[in-house]
Order: C-alpha cells, then sequence, then structure tokens
C-alpha cells in the first residue's frame, strides 16, 4: 500500500468499504511537508446511523462468541501490529509528525495493549460469594454493553484508539469509530488490520469526518449507550452535556498542564533529561507533557542554564529522519495557538530564555514547526502557567520548599501527570500520597505510562473513569449480579434471618 499520494480512502460499514453519503472529502496533511497523505470521505450524520445500524446488528452474535475466542481476534491483531510496525511507525513520522523512535513507541503501546486486553478473554474476572442464605450461590460477572462509540485524537494515533478499542472488543462490545481528521490514515489501518486479523462484519466500523457531523451524531445517537473520547476539556463538556438526554456513560479523558518538581537534593542530570524528555517529546503534544517545571531555589539557576543549553541543542526537522529530535506540530492552528501563548506570557511578565518562534528556513516554511520554548521566572497564576498549550512550551517556576512545590503542583484545574525529583524517601512518599494526580512519577518525567495501570487523571482531566489496565474494563461493561437459589423452596433475603 503506499504510504503518501492522492489515493481515495473510504469508511468501513457492516464488513464493506463504502463512500459517504455526501460524495464529499477531505485531505491528509503531512504537517512536515504539507504533502497530502490521502484523501477521505466527509461523512455526515446518515453515515453514523448506517454504522451504528450495522454495529448493533454484529452484537448480537459478537456478545455470545466466547471471550476467549474473541482473545485469539486480538492476538492475531496483536501480531498484524508486530508485523506492520516498522510500516506503521514511518506512516505515523509521515502523517502525525512525531520521530520514528516516538512512532514506534506508539504501535509498541497498542501492541502491549492488544496482547494484554487478548489475555483477558481467559480472565475478565467477576467474584464468587457467600449467600446469606442456605443453598443458594452468589456470584457477580461482566457484561458487555452494546455499540460504543470510540471519538480519537491525533497525538497517539494508534496507541489510543488500542486503549478504547481492545477492550471494548474483548469485553464483547461492537464499535463505531470515529479518528481525528488529522490522523485518518493511521485509525483506517487500525482497522483494515484488525478485520485482516478476523473480527466478523460489523463488529468494528469506521467513519471519518468532523467532529460537528460525525462525532455529534454518535454522541447523540439514541443506539450508542457508551461514548468514550481523548480531546479538550472543552469538547468533554458538550459530549457531557449532549450525551445527557440519553443517560449515555461516557469515559472522558482530557486535558494535563503538567508539573515536574526538582528538589535541591536531585540528581541535576536526571532531572534535565527527564525535563526536556517530558516538556519536547512529541512536540509537547502529549497529554502527559510536562509543561510546568517547578524547581527549589537551591537548584533553579543551575538547572535553568542546563534547560536552555540542552533545548538549544534539540534538532527541529521532519520526524521520518533519523537524526531529528523535535518534529513538527500537527497543523497551522496549532502552530497559531502554540505562538500566542508565546505573546500571552511576555505580556504576563515571564522572561522568555528560549525558543518563542515558528522555525523559518532550512524547509521549515513547508511544515508547522516551532522552536523549543522555555519561560522562567513564571507565576504559578500566569495564563502559560494554568492552560494547557499543547506544544514544545515549558514555564518555570520558582519555589522555597517543599510544601510550597506542592501547593503549586496542585494549583491548576487539571490533574493528569505529576513528578518530583529527590533523593529524600519522606519526601518521594508526602509527594505520592499528596500530588492531586491520577499519575505520579517519582524519579522520572511525566510521560512514560505502561499499558497494564490505570490511565486518566483527576479534577477537570476528565470525569473519573480511567483507560488501560484492569480499570477499562469498568467503562465498557456493566456488572450483573447472579443468584441460584437451589433450595427448591422460597428464601427471602433480609427476612429469613434465622440460621
Ligand atoms: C497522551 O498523552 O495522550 O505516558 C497519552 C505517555 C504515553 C501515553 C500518553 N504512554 O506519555
Amino acid at each position: 500500500m503506499a504510504l503518501t499520494g492522492t489515493k481515495t480512502f473510504l469508511n468501513y460499514i457492516g464488513g464493506e468499504w463504502v463512500d459517504s453519503a455526501s460524495g464529499e472529502t477531505f485531505e491528509s496533511v503531512n504537517p512536515a511537508s504539507g504533502d497530502t497523505i490521502g484523501t477521505f470521505p466527509r461523512s455526515t450524520p446518515e453515515d453514523v446511523d448506517r454504522a451504528v445500524a450495522a454495529a448493533k446488528a454484529a452484537y448480537e452474535d459478537w456478545r455470545l462468541v466466547p471471550a476467549p475466542k474473541r482473545g485469539e481476534i486480538l492476538y492475531r491483531f496483536a501480531n498484524l501490529l508486530m508485523e506492520e510496525k516498522e510500516e506503521l511507525t514511518d506512516l505515523m513520522a509521515r502523517e502525525m509528525g512525531k520521530v520514528k523512535a516516538e512512532a514506534g513507541g506508539d504501535v509498541q503501546e497498542a501492541i502491549d495493549m492488544s496482547l494484554y486486553m487478548a489475555g483477558e478473554g481467559r480472565r475478565l474476572f467477576g467474584q464468587t460469594t457467600p449467600s446469606e442464605l442456605r443453598d443458594k450461590f452468589n456470584m457477580s460477572v461482566r457484561m458487555p454493553i452494546g455499540v460504543i462509540g470510540v471519538i480519537t485524537p491525533w497525538n497517539f494515533p494508534i496507541a489510543i484508539p488500542s486503549w478504547k478499542i481492545t477492550p471494548a472488543l474483548i469485553s464483547g462490545n461492537t464499535i463505531v469509530f470515529k479518528p481525528a481528521t488529522d490522523t485518518p490514515l493511521l485509525g483506517e489501518r487500525f482497522v483494515e488490520l484488525l478485520v485482516d486479523a478476523g473480527l466478523p462484519s460489523g463488529v468494528i466500523n469506521i467513519v471519518h469526518g468532523g467532529g460537528g457531523a460525525v462525532g455529534d451524531r454518535l454522541v447523540r445517537h439514541p443506539d450508542v449507550p457508551v461514548i468514550t473520547l481523548t480531546g479538550s476539556r472543552e469538547t468533554g463538556v458538550e459530549v457531557m452535556r449532549n450525551a445527557a438526554d440519553n443517560l449515555k456513560h461516557v469515559h472522558l479523558e482530557l486535558g494535563g498542564k503538567n508539573a515536574i518538581i526538582v528538589l535541591d537534593d536531585a540528581d541535576l542530570d536526571l532531572a534535565a533529561d527527564g525535563i526536556v524528555w517530558s516538556a519536547f517529546g512529541t512536540s509537547g503534544q502529549r497529554c502527559t507533557a510536562a509543561s510546568r517545571v517547578i524547581v527549589q531555589d537551591g537548584v533553579y539557576e543551575e538547572l535553568q542554564s542546563r534547560l536552555v543549553a540542552a533545548a538549544e541543542k534539540l534538532r527541529l526537522g521532519p520526524g521520518w529522519e533519523d537524526d531529528t529530535d523535535v518534529g513538527p506540530v500537527i497543523n497551522s492552528k496549532a502552530l497559531e495557538k502554540i505562538h500566542s501563548y508565546t505573546e500571552i506570557g511576555k505580556d504576563e511578565g515571564a522572561k522568555l530564555l528560549t525558543g518563542g518562534e515558528v522555525a523559518t528556513g532550512n524547509g521549515f516554511e513547508k511544515g508547522n514547526f516551532y522552536r523549543p520554548t522555555i519561560f522562567g521566572d513564571v507565576d504559578p497564576q500566569m495564563r502559560i502557567a494554568q492552560e494547557e498549550i499543547f506544544g514544545p512550551t515549558t514555564a518555570l517556576i520558582r519555589v522555597r520548599d517543599f510544601d510550597q512545590a506542592i501547593r503549586v503542583s496542585n494549583g491548576i484545574k487539571f490533574g493528569l501527570s505529576s513528578s518530583i525529583f529527590t533523593r529524600d524517601v519522606n519526601k518521594a512518599f508526602r509527594a505520592m500520597r499528596d500530588l492531586q494526580a491520577g499519575i505520579t512519577y517519582i524519579n522520572a518525567g511525566t510521560i512514560g505510562a505502561e499499558v497494564h495501570l490505570p490511565f486518566g487523571g483527576t479534577k477537570d482531566t476528565g470525569n473519573g473513569h480511567r483507560e488501560a489496565g484492569q480499570a477499562a474494563l469498568d467503562v465498557f461493561t456493566e456488572w450483573k449480579s447472579i443468584y441460584v437459589d437451589y433450595s427448591g423452596k422460597l428464601q427471602k433475603a433480609q427476612i429469613d434471618t434465622e440460621i
């Protein structure tokens, strides 16, 4: 299959590749070069309706396929991802822009997740418990829910669909998948591989198009009882509101404004490496990116100069070139937003230490390249220290002591990832307890979550759910409690209290 070019792609509904009812299209564009990757259907609510109907019909049989058999399909899918890892990595560097090492990691995360969820096919544990009555057996089992609406972002175009789709499938649900319009080809490849792995018709459906026509219809469709979305806080609020009329289960994974704390006793080499990796990896376009660095007085100057020197050494370039450290950002709108925050930071009185500009020359004009940016002397209340920028910009905040560091780290509306560099085990444990976030790292940056642990955040990062790990199953199943009375007589719970 050609990786780039103007090939036209289709939706996949009920086991067939089909055009949109609209006949209209949009293009996926390489963020480093401006080249067209492919043309995709700009789908309509009508297309969503067809996909939901197909998924609803397929659910009737899929829910009855034994879970270990569903797992075998996911094992095959994981194997196909392994076989295609190199091709998908290269495609991701071109369609999404991340550097090859990270693109490979994105695919690897999907392989890990698929293997993990394939294994769930032989677990999906419930509980067996005693009964309060004689000759009675009690248990709880996980039940699938139905058609799941999956809405994914462009920043982890293979990993995040796997976080949502593999637990949904192993649990016996069927899917209507709307990938981000910036990375439709990766979404399409994901589905192709699931189909090649042997998923029956209608179990997975993909409908390309925007949030307005496709996403909104999925969110409001009465036959889609569960919506899982990774996106912005604003989109999350809108989805929750629009899903409310049907009392849908909504799983939201939203923003972050993650901080790394560096105390006076930290290993500074390690901290500097962790900060550069977490702030500028994926060009800062991770929900888990370190967009704040909270530094204790005693090491502030030293760390600041090390970070500026390290940021200035990073090589900007297309993700597919081996010596690139930082790739482009996703599109021109993102570039504008990132730059507008540089202006906001300057206006607020923060000190721009390095970067702060769109990269020019060297062919950079063809893509969306922004220089790694560090602000110093940032006040914790400034907008650049409170709002998610989603780009290669980080803010250094000076603090007196550990307690102030924790307060500043917690002093935001989000609660996804957090980190502390210290050699003091007591402070490390207090940080594990007191940082208000779904994820805390000790002596590591804010990125690097593994698939067998819950992923998600507190406060405005979400609505209390987690993806990945066992926790993901709670989003895609409902508990059923089952009571089997084999006494042959009417026994009354809470009433027949004699033993
Ligand atoms: C995201 O930022 O949206 O821990 C996902 C990490 C990755 C996943 C990030 N494994 O940064």
